[in-house]
C-alpha cells in the first residue's frame, strides 16, 4: 500500500464523520496521519475510536521542534495510541532529536523527519540545508522522512543519498498541485494524501480511484 491519507480536520464536534470515512477507506491505506487542528479540537477518544477501527499505521503529525524534554512530554500523552511520530529536523541532534529517537526506541514508537516542504517557502531554508539535513538523518536514523511531492528532485537526492532504508513519505498531491504517483516515481514510498480524499463527496471512491492513479503513474514512469 503506497497511500498515508492525512486527517487535518472534522466537520463534526464528536469526529463521527471521520470514523465513519476510515471505515470505509482503512483497508486500502499503509496509514493515518493526524494533523495538529485535529487534534487540539478532540480529545483522546478519538484516537482510541480510530484505533479500533484501523489497525495500520498511525501517525501523529505534531511537527515538533522543542527541546528534547518538552518533546518526550508532548508525545508521552500520545504514547497509548500512535505507532509514529513526526518531528522537524531543523532542531539538530543534541538535546533535541536525541532525546526524542531515545524514548520513541524505547516505546517501540516510529520517528518521521521533515527533510523539506511541499511549500514555495521551503526553499528558503530547508532546501539551502540540504547537504546538513542529509547528514543528520543519516545521523538519527528515523523510520521515515518527509519530502515534497511538488518537488520531487529533492526526493531523488535523498534517496540517492539515504538508500532504501528509510521509508519516505510525500505530502503535495492532488490539492497542492502533483499528480499522483510522481511522488513514487522519484523514490518515495508512499504519498500523503489529505483533501482529495477527506473533501470529497465520496472519499471511498475517491481514495480507489487516486490508488489506481498513483499504480499507472508509477507505471508511465518505469516506461
Ligand atoms: O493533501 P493535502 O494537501 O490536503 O494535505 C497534505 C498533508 O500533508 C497535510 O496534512 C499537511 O500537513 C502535510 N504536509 C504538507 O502538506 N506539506 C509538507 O511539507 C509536510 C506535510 C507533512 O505531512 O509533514 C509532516
Amino acid at each position: 500500500m503506497t497511500l498515508v491519507v492525512a486527517i487535518d480536520r472534522s466537520n463534526t464536534e464528536d469526529g463521527k464523520d471521520i470514523i465513519s470515512i476510515l471505515n470505509n477507506i482503512c483497508n486500502m491505506v499503509a496509514g493515518v496521519k493526524l494533523g495538529m487542528p485535529l487534534l487540539l479540537k478532540h480529545d483522546l477518544n478519538l484516537l482510541s475510536n480510530i484505533r479500533k477501527i484501523c489497525r495500520n499505521n498511525l501517525i501523529i503529525d505534531l511537527k515538533l521542534a522543542d527541546i528534547g524534554e518538552v518533546m518526550v512530554e508532548t508525545v508521552e500523552l500520545f504514547k497509548n495510541y500512535a505507532d509514529a511520530v513526526i518531528a522537524h529536523s531543523f532542531i539538530g541532534k543534541n538535546g533535541a532529536l536525541d532525546k526524542l529517537k531515545n524514548y520513541l526506541d524505547e516505546n517501540n514508537m516510529k520517528l518521521i523527519l521533515v527533510g523539506s516542504m511541499s511549500h514555495k517557502g521551503s526553499e528558503e531554508i530547508y532546501d539551502k540545508e540540504i547537504g546538513n539535513i542529509i547528514k543528520l538523518i543519516k545521523d538519527i536514523n528515523p523510520w521515515g522522512i518527509v519530502l515534497p511531492a511538488t518537488r520531487p528532485e529533492i526526493i531523488k537526492v535523498f534517496r540517492r543519498e539515504l538508500g532504501n532504508e528509510i521509508k519516505i513519505l510525500s505530502p503535495g498531491v492532488g490539492v497542492q498541485g502533483a499528480r499522483p504517483g510522481s511522488a513514487l516515481c522519484y523514490g518515495a514510498d508512499y504519498e500523503i494524501i489529505g483533501r482529495s480524499i477527506m473533501n470529497s463527496p465520496d472519499p471511498k471512491e475517491a481514495t480507489k480511484v487516486l490508488i489506481y492513479e498513483q499504480k499507472r503513474g508509477m507505471y508511465e514512469c518505469k516506461k
